[in-house]
């Protein structure tokens, strides 16, 4: 709170001698002093420099200290200034002029003529309670940036670094709301690397987690800044598009595929290549009524993707899609049936639904 680690004392009065007896006294003390002559001239020294307490005169021409306490007040209330706290000094020594000057602003107030020791001990008491106040404002701004971090380490994933599956069941929540409410599309792409079980067992754990690391920053980089993109399970992420019409998806989500095959991974023992599925949905859509519809229209579309010969893309609407339902014996409506569960990854264990998709298999896999 100090220059050259001194206090700074700002005194306001219309009288010279007054300012320049407080300026030997204070300065004697170890305060460091401006003078300002008048209330306008106070506010821009304010403004130059901030003061940690100011002694300010109640009687002067242009603005009186009643308004510049009014104003410091209200910069202070909105942040705009930090708490430094006013002695008023005041000549009229009424009741009715002490509260209007607390009222107005001022912390303490002193009478004219000023004894000097009382003032010293009202100015030390006051920059005590400035220190106090700079140390909890401190503590709360530690706290809060604390509390934003300890937040998005909730929703990162640890090895990856992407989102996890919180994050984006709440950022797919909150897009759905919104594509909802503007009528805009928005588009879901589950993606999946193909035998990735294989890369840990012929080439190591570690081996596995280098190549979900790069795996998911292929993912990032290709993806638009307005995209989210996460780790929805184990080797298993998820795309959420908005603004993206299905066929646009389908697009992108084929662009992906290529990238990912043409991708060379690396680990410590060297390098290796692996493929991955995709399921894609989208709304507005006449098979899809909810964001959880949506959700596991793309679940199941990435579930026949692996079933139909993996490093492929799906379309929930698509021939494919309705050809290896059908074969299944699945209604390839099943994404419009009401879920009775909402959560993400429900699948379609219903009696008579699809076998269990590939993220309610590993909606129990921790993702951080
Ligand atoms: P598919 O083509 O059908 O997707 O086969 P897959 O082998 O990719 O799928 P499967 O579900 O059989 O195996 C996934 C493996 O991913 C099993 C699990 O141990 C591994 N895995 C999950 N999380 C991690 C991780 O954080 N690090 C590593 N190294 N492996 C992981
Ligand atoms: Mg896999
Ligand atoms: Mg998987």
């Amino acid at each position: 709170m100090e220059r050259n680690s001194k206090p700074r004392i700002l005194v306001v009065d219309d009288h010279e001698d007054n300012i320049e007896l407080l300026r030997a006294r204070l300065e004697a003390r170890g305060y460091h002093v401006d003078g300002a002559p008048d209330g306008q001239a106070a506010l821009e020294q304010v403004d130059r420099s901030v003061p940690d307490l100011i002694l300010l005169d109640v009687m002067m021409p242009k603005m009186d200290g009643m308004e510049v306490a009014r104003r410091l007040k209200a910069r202070m209330a909105n942040k705009e200034l930090p708490f430094i706290p006013i002695i008023m000094q005041t000549a009229l020594d009424t009741t009715e002029h002490k509260v209007e000057g607390l009222g107005a602003g001022a912390i303490d107030y002193i009478t004219k003529p000023i004894n000097f020791a009382e003032l010293e001990a009202r100015v030390s008491s006051q920059l005590h309670v400035k220190k106090l106040q700079s140390e909890l404002e401190a503590r709360d701004k530690e706290l809060s940036e604390l509390n934003d971090k300890l937040r998005q380490i909730s929703l990162t994933d640890g090895l990856t670094e992407v989102e996890n599956r919180r994050s984006l069941e709440e950022r797919l929540h909150d897009m759905w709301q919104h594509s909802v409410r503007l009528h805009e599309p928005i588009a879901l792409v589950m993606c999946d690397i193909d035998k990735f079980k294989a890369v840990n067992d012929e080439y190591g754990h570690q081996a596995g987690d280098a190549v979900l690391k790069q795996f998911a920053k292929v993912l990032k980089d290709e993806a638009r800044e307005i995209d989210r993109v996460g780790r929805y399970g184990g080797e298993e992420f998820l795309l959420i598009l908005p603004g993206t019409v299905l066929d646009a998806a389908v697009t992108f989500a084929e662009r992906l595929r290529e990238k990912v095959a043409e991708h060379t991974f690396t680990y410590s023992g060297g390098t290796l290549r692996r493929t991955m599925s995709c399921g894609v949905a989208a709304s507005p859509h006449p098979l899809v009524k909810d964001q959880e519809g949506l959700l596991r229209a793309s679940d199941e579309a990435l579930y026949v993707a692996k079933e139909t010969g993996r490093n492929r893309v799906i379309r929930f609407d698509g021939g494919d899609f309705k050809a290896h339902m059908q074969s299944k014996g699945n209604d390839t409506t099943d994404v419009e049936k009401p879920v009775s569960k909402p959560a993400a990854g429900t699948g379609s264990a219903v009696p008579g639904g699809p076998p269990k998709s590939k993220a309610s298999a590993e909606a129990s896999r921790p993702t951080a």
